[in-house]
């Protein structure tokens, strides 16, 4: 974009079409007064507030900073007398805004630093009458009506920015007031607790509870911004620390990914970094107990089991038991499941130690449960996204399959909300109702595991109507005359038959995609956990590329990826089929849960679990514990005393993310660098260091590595990050790959593919799911995530707000289901599955389908996995966490 040149104050600044003085400003270092505004993306203004009035050259009346477009030449001065006292005097009048009591309560805030800065007054005009009473039913946020300057800043930031709708400006002139929803407290309202509102208001009216306990904004000692250690849209994130080092408020930094904004885990979910149960000193095994697979034991009854250690001797426990093993058994005996919680140097690192280390093939990572890219590559010769999120923007539709944005990458779904707003459409196929589904054209609300027929359907229409990109099948894909092929038996009468659709919304639907100038295609575990996930993302991929969706601004494949540096650890190598940069192995290792049938099968005999929770996450828990419980020699790294950790010999304290220094990796390949932002408890050490110290106990001359070096050696081998090196990440801060000059843009392959000139249409022969439901088992059991909680729970269930807005596992089921098996809302069932039982609070749900019972893997009470089933897809390996057959009955 063309930039022009502004004057302000004498100062010549740069600013681009379409920027507001304010923003215009901001961006080139001046400091401008304003309230209500605020530079940031996607926050349009108010203008309600007038204490951002400059002159402006030509225009007789002052100019609202915040509203005003900066254009060609433009001269402004924010100093002169009249500027200087008509923004004293708007300070003045919304000082009376508040009651003097109010005032009084609020003594730090940016409203304050206002009246420091215009001379203001603020009891000039007196003060408003108090006595509208707080509200404090939110377990996070609080609303203290008196202190309301009612400026609209927090309704903006909920509608505009966030797109909630949750807070509304009620009532006329002096009645006007912040209200939730239609009036309800704002702990019983929609409210999605992303922040937003506390992090904008410039008063204090809206505050985060933590921080005035604290003492208010003045309380903080100490601010550290690091990347948000949840999922992987890679929010950066702002901790603000008062006495112990506590986390007191989190604050949406500005980073590339997230530009302010956070969701309610990076907001609210840091306070687990001081929970006591972190593990804080090296912990041995006790002689006196033994490994039980029925033991499901957590937090303080694991460390029962166990008594601290020095680091030394953990240390050459940790490496004696795995040199015992390979020379008993051989190196095969050996396994190491690592982490995508990590940073990069975390994973590359690990997966030297399994390689030159114990010289095993057998390495992993939760990658392997979900593994939504593992089909991409297969088309394209590349192993992350095509195109990032933010590429929406230029798309007219966005086909989403299987993924729930809004619940699991809440800050990405906010920008995509965005988007449909402005007129973007979406196409969603997934079987429940969602957030995402009023801003959808076309909801294909499709049977469970019935992906294949709805796609190949869609695709079926488009070639038959011709409406394929035919330029694009020509000269840039394979496979197209098979793929016609595969696709012929879907009518649209069979694909209706088989997801339960109708014909016509297919159809509507595959027009729609095919018509679009640019889409943007995303998909998700909905597609990926499956027997034959794979099958699904192919077919998703295939329609995507009849289509010639991809190589241009807006149009790109995305497989929405899920830990917080999983992108990152699969280019680490930390996979066992594939080397730093994903040069394929003759002889891959196992996958994460083969790793534990073969440990059940006395094959694998020792294994080092780095920031991993098998024992809840894995599929078929009786069998992942029973394995567990057989190994000679287990070694846990974490941050907490996990499930999994009550099976160890040694557990060794992790620093957590915001602790150290390194580098991640989002979703959007973008590598953002991180600082340590809070000292880590007791003698908790970075991974990277105390995988290093093992190394150099197994022999390994790496006592000179550093986290520098490492990123450096890692960048030399992965070819998608030719000219990364760590003066790079420290001069930048981030960068995406590959590095490109800015024209290309970031949606890859305008030409050719990472493969060769074509990308591939692969055959696939989806079969059905493991277990259909019968009549022992009549309901289809679907698990995945609540926005609020952490896979196996480990950081959010010890995070006090996350864990209020979300305290116990549920069974949710559709209300008809419920009706007709005589369920009370809330009361106790037993689901049951071939696998085993658990007891939960019936929750009725009608965004689900009939005959669905969903539950989140989250809760160790209830822990989901008792009940999943031990089926792998047969490429990816990832298993069937989407379906399975299951019981419910009245406990
Ligand atoms: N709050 C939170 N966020 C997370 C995580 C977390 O634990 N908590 N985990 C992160 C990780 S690692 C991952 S992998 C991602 C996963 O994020 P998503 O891919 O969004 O995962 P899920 O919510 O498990 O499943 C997504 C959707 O699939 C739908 N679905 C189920 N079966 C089918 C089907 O047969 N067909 C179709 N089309 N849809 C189906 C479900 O209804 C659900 O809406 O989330 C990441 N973000
Ligand atoms: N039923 C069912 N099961 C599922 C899924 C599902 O949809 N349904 N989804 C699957 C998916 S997609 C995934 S990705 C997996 C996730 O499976 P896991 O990755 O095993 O689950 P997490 O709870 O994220 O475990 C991460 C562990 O790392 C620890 N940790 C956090 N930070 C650090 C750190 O800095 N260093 C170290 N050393 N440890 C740290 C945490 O305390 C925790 O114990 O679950 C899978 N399981
Ligand atoms: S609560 Fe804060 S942001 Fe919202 S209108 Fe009142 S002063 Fe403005
Ligand atoms: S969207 Fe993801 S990265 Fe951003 S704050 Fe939420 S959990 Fe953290
Ligand atoms: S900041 Fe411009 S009117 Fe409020
Ligand atoms: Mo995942």
């Amino acid at each position: 974009m063309t930039s022009f040149s502004i004057t302000i104050d004498g100062r010549a600044i740069a600013a681009r079409p379409g920027q507001s003085l304010l923003a215009a400003a901001t961006a080139a270092g001046l400091d401008l007064p304003h309230l209500c505004a605020t530079p940031r993306e996607g926050f349009a203004p108010i203008g309600s507030c007038r204490t951002c009035l400059v002159e402006v050259e030509g225009e007789a009346d002052l100019v609202p900073a915040c509203r005003h477009a900066a254009t060609t030449g433009l001269v402004a001065r924010t100093d002169t007398p009249r500027a200087t006292r008509v923004r004293r005097l708007a300070t003045e009048l919304l000082a009376a805004d508040m009651s003097a009591e109010a005032a009084a309560r609020h003594p730090a805030s940016p409203f304050r630093d206002l009246v420091t800065r215009t001379g203001a007054d603020p009891d000039r005009f007196g003060h408003r009458a108090g006595g509208h009473p707080a509200d404090a039913s939110h377990p996070a946020i609080a609303l203290d009506p008196d202190a309301c300057i009612r400026c609209g800043k927090c309704r903006a930031g909920c509608r505009d920015v966030q797109v909630n709708g949750v807070i509304a400006l009620a009532g006329r002139g002096e009645g006007l007031h912040v209200a939730f929803d239609d009036g309800s407290p704002m702990g019983t309202s929609h409210c999605a607790s992303c922040g937003e509102c506390a992090q904008l208001c410039p008063t204090g009216a809206l505050a985060p509870k933590a921080l005035q306990a604290a003492g208010g904004p003045a309380s903080v000692t100490a601010s550290g911004e690091t990347v948000c250690p949840f999922c992987s849209v890679g929010c950066r994130v702002t901790l603000h620390l008062a006495g112990d080092q506590v986390v007191v408020w989190a604050e949406g930094a500005d980073g590339p990914a997230n530009h302010g904004r956070l969701c309610v885990k990076g907001r609210f979910g840091f306070p687990y970094l001081r929970h006591p149960d972190r593990l804080t000193t090296p912990l041995v095994r006790r002689a006196d107990a033994p490994k039980d697979a029925g033991l499901s034991l957590r937090g303080a009854d694991v460390l029962a089991l166990f008594r601290p250690a020095g680091w030394d001797e953990a240390l050459d426990m940790a490496a004696r038991g795995f040199a015992r093993a390979r020379q008993a058994h051989g190196p095969q005996a050996l396994a190491v499941l690592g982490s995508a919680k990590g940073s990069n140097e975390d994973a590359y690192l690990l997966q030297r130690l399994a390689r030159e280390g114990f010289s095993t093939p057998h390495v992993d990572h939760c990658t392997r449960l979900c593994a939504s890219v593992p089909p991409l590559a297969e088309a394209t010769g590349f192993s992350a996204v095509t195109a990032p999120i933010e590429e929406i923007a230029a798309a007219d539709v966005v086909l989403m399959v299987g993924s729930n944005p809004d619940s699991n990458h809440p800050v990405a779904a906010s920008f995509m909300k965005n988007a449909f707003r402005r007129g973007v459409k979406l196409i969603l196929v997934d079987p429940g109702m969602q957030a995402l589904s009023r801003f959808a054209t076309h909801h294909l609300r499709t049977a469970p595991g019935t992906d294949v027929a709805l796609l190949s359907a869609m695709t079926r229409l488009v070639i038959a109507e011709g409406r394929h990109d035919q330029a694009f099948v020509a000269d840039r894909l394979e496979g197209f005359e098979a793929l016609k092929a595969r696709v012929a038996p879907y009518t649209l009468d069979v694909a209706e038959r088989l997801t339960g659709v109708p014909a016509a919304e297919i159809a509507a639907a595959a027009r729609l995609f095919a018509g679009a100038g640019a889409a943007m295609t995303f998909w998700g575990m909905g597609a990926s956990q499956h027997a034959f996930g794979a099958d699904n993302i192919r077919a998703v991929i295939a329609l995507a590329l009849a289509c010639g969706q991809v190589g241009r601004p807006g149009a790109g494949l995305h497989p929405l990826r899920g830990q917080n540096n999983v992108q990152g650890s699969c280019d680490a190598g930390l996979l066992p089929a594939y080397l730093p940069g994903y040069r394929p192995l003759a002889a891959p290792g196992h996958t994460v849960v083969e790793m534990f049938d073969a440990a059940r099968m006395g094959e694998v005999r020792a294994l080092y679990v780095v920031g991993g929770n098998p024992a809840m996450a894995n599929p078929d828990l009786a069998a992942t514990r029973a394995g567990l419980a057989r190994l000679e020699h287990l070694v846990v790294q974490d941050i907490f005393p996990t499930e999994t950790a009550a099976f160890a010999d040694v557990i060794l304290p992790a620093a957590a993310l915001a602790e150290r220094a390194g580098t991640v990796t989002n979703t959007d390949r973008l590598v953002q660098r991180i600082a340590p932002a809070v000292p880590p408890p007791g003698e908790a050490r970075a991974d990277w260091r105390i995988i290093r110290d093992l190394g150099v106990r197994l022999g390994l001359p790496w006592a000179e590595l550093t986290v520098e070096r490492l990123f450096d050696e890692m960048a030399r081998e992965v070819p998608a990050l030719a000219g990364f090196d760590w003066p790079l990440m420290e001069r930048a801060g981030h960068a995406r790959y590959p590095l490109r000059p800015a024209p290309e843009g970031d949606s890859l392959f305008a030409d050719g593919f990472a493969r060769g000139p074509r990308a591939a249409v692969v055959p696939l022969d989806a079969t059905g799911a493991d277990e259909a439901p019968d009549p022992a088992f009549p309901f289809i059991l679907m698990t995945g995530r609540l926005r609020e909680h952490w896979h196996t729970g480990s950081m959010t269930r010890r995070s006090p707000v996350l864990e209020a807005l979300s305290p116990e596992p549920r069974a949710h089921m559709h209300p008809d289901d419920m009706a007709r098996l005589g369920i009370a809302a809330r009361g106790t069932v037993e689901v049951r599955t071939r696998r085993g039982t658990v007891r939960l609070a019936a929750w009725p749900d009608a965004a689900l389908r009939p005959g669905v019972v969903w539950m989140a893997m989250s809760f160790f009470e209830a822990a989901a996995n008792e009940l999943t089933v031990n089926r792998l897809d047969p490429t990816t390996r990832v298993p069937e966490f989407k379906c399975c057959a299951a019981a419910v009955s009245l406990a």
